[in-house]
């Protein structure tokens, strides 16, 4: 297979650890912990492994001996730069434990681990992927390991393989049923043990003990890289408006990273938006107000940063996606008949079964998304918002109302326009070096955590803004993190997802500094991810990281 000049200098890499896992480990515990809200609730649910301590291993003076353990890792969800590191972290940290300890990868997800789609991952497959982006050492899915029948098929796998314990890696939906599925196993005495592991590049997997989930820090700068050449492009022609949508589902960590790392002229933030309760025309207006602003110093171009789930966040279209989800669900007698409707009378007849408001809402929309919102759904039968493409609508709203400006004579510029969408251009990008140590770091842990007998836990590794020597290894108890959410009609256990705080420091920052990005052109190109050179450049933390650790 031909690798690429820098992939074969990368595989040398050597990826940093904590001090503590370099050395013979001994476990101190914590004091008993609790979820983050509803405890009583969510102790109900999770007898066996809530409560559990906060763990952080230690150097010892004593070599503990491990008896011979088989594990399985599973990859699960979107991909994220560095999880072929947790995979490599995971099997050298278990090959330290006892050389004979052997590691299988589940395929294709958590449908591999239910279907027994298995490969033993040996030292030749793994040096094969170190320090490399991707999920492909073994794929990933989005099966969701939630049923009891499920957790059944996947013991009588765990049991035909003599496996152990198995390492669930991925985002907050993942880890809520790993931590379930380690519940089942230790209340049935399976004799499997279960380990998360934070990934997402969403960056949505974060609260008081995990700092940040894996492939956020590689993603935002391959992000940043990109807009950076936009923002260079754009100062250089001067004739260009850019909009540019960027992955993270709802929440806007994303779009507030690679603001603070490149400083466009607009960065909308869902959850401020939200907050505010904006309107639409109240989003179109600030985006058109700091258009006309710069056109009156010239300045007909410009960057606008959307993060992708921003369109939920707008009350009144969160409450037209509602009603559409409704009157269109698969199988109800409103949908059969909008399966018969000419596909040029489609909107009128949707906007007459909404609620009054919501028909204004729909009619106020470019006909291309108001059909995107009526046809492209997920198999739940809820419109795909990140399908959505939020960056045209913008663009096209915004136009309209500076044509209007124009007739009022209160816009004299020029409105030329291009729209990006980046999401896939960075998931699977070669780690940056925190990505590549963090994630080695986060398997190796895994590894420990099992070694010691560990279930229902999350690999930690903290304080990471110090140099990766420092940093502090151990576990939290999954439970800690949870709280009771309406999934689907029902309350659920869930692991709290993490939206960007109004009031943390990244967002402050943020929101002190973007009138003067907004008129001024300030903005900074963060050139391609380094991986030899000087450390200030190649070992930089996320803007996020280092501004909420300040
Ligand atoms: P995870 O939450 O599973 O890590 O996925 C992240 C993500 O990249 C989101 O930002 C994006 O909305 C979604 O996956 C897209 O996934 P898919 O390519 O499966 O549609």
């Amino acid at each position: 297979m031909a690798i690429s000049a820098l992939q074969q200098e990368r595989a040398k890499y050597q990826p940093k650890l904590p001090k503590a896992l370099k050395e013979n480990l001994q476990v101190s515990e914590g004091d008993a912990t609790q979820s983050v809200a509803d405890q009583q609730e969510i102790k109900k649910l999770f007898p066996n492994t809530y409560g559990l301590p906060l763990i952080e291993f230690v150097a010892s003076d004593e070599k503990t001996t491990f008896p011979v353990m088989n594990v399985g890792v599973i990859l699960s969800g979107g991909q994220a730069p560095g999880g072929h590191n947790v995979i490599s972290g995971l099997f050298d940290g278990l090959k330290s434990l006892n050389p004979s300890n052997k590691l299988y990868g589940f395929k294709g997800g958590p449908g591999g681990f239910i279907d027994n789609d298995v490969v033993e991952l040996t030292a030749d497959i793994i040096d094969q992927y170190r320090n490399t982006g991707g999920f492909d050492i073994i794929g990933s899915g989005r099966t969701k390991l939630e049923e009891v029948e499920q957790f059944d098929e996947g013991l009588a796998n765990c049991k035909s393989l003599g496996i152990n314990a198995v390492v669930v890696i991925g985002g907050d939906d993942s880890n809520t049923n790993a931590c379930v599925l380690a519940e089942y196993y230790k209340k049935i005495d399976a004799g499997v043990q279960v380990i998360g592991c934070p990934k997402t590049i969403d960056g949505d997997l974060k609260n008081e003990m995990i700092e940040t989930s894996f492939g956020f820090d590689t993603a935002c700068k391959v992000y940043s890289e990109l807009i950076g050449n936009i923002m260079r492009d754009a100062n250089s022609a001067k004739k260009y408006w850019h909009f540019i949508k960027l992955m993270g589902r709802s929440a806007s960590h994303i779009a507030l990273e690679c603001a603070l790392q490149t400083h466009p002229n607009i960065c909308l933030i869902s959850e401020e938006v939200a907050e505010k309760e904006q309107t639409l025309g109240e989003v179109v207006d600030y985006i058109a107000d700091i258009i006309c602003k710069r056109a009156e110093n010239g300045d007909d171009f410009g960057v606008a940063l959307i993060p992708e789930g921003v369109i939920e966040f707008i009350p009144e279209m969160k409450v037209l996606i509602n009603e559409l989800n409704d009157l269109l669900a698969e199988g109800t007698a409103t949908a059969q008949a909008f399966s018969h409707v000419k596909k040029s009378h489609r909107i009128d007849w949707t906007a007459e079964k909404l609620s009054p408001k919501s028909s204004v809402v729909f009619r106020s929309l470019p006909e291309g998304i108001a059909n995107q919102l009526t046809l492209d759904r997920d198999p739940h039968g809820n419109v795909q918002v990140s399908k959505i493409e939020t960056e045209k609508l913008l663009i096209e709203m915004v136009e309209a109302e500076l044509s209007e400006r124009k007739l009022e004579g209160k816009y004299k510029g020029k409105f030329g326009s291009q729209n990006h969408f980046f999401g896939y251009e960075g998931r699977c990008a070669a780690p940056s070096n925190f990505d590549a140590d963090y994630c080695y770091s986060l398997g190796y842990n895994a590894a420990a955590l099992i070694g010691y007998g560990k279930t229902g836990y999350m690999s930690l590794v903290r304080n990471t803004t110090a140099p990766a020597d420092k940093w502090i290894a151990g576990g939290v108890p999954i439970t800690m993190m949870m709280n009771m959410e309406r999934r689907h009609g029902h309350m659920k256990p869930v692991i709290q997802k993490a939206l960007v705080e109004l009031d943390g420091k990244p967002f402050t920052y943020f929101a002190s500094q973007r009138e003067m990005w907004a008129e001024k052109t300030d903005f900074v190109y963060p050139g391609p991810i380094q991986y030899f050179g000087p450390a200030r450049v190649c070992d930089r933390v996320s803007e996020t990281l280092r501004l909420e650790k300040a």
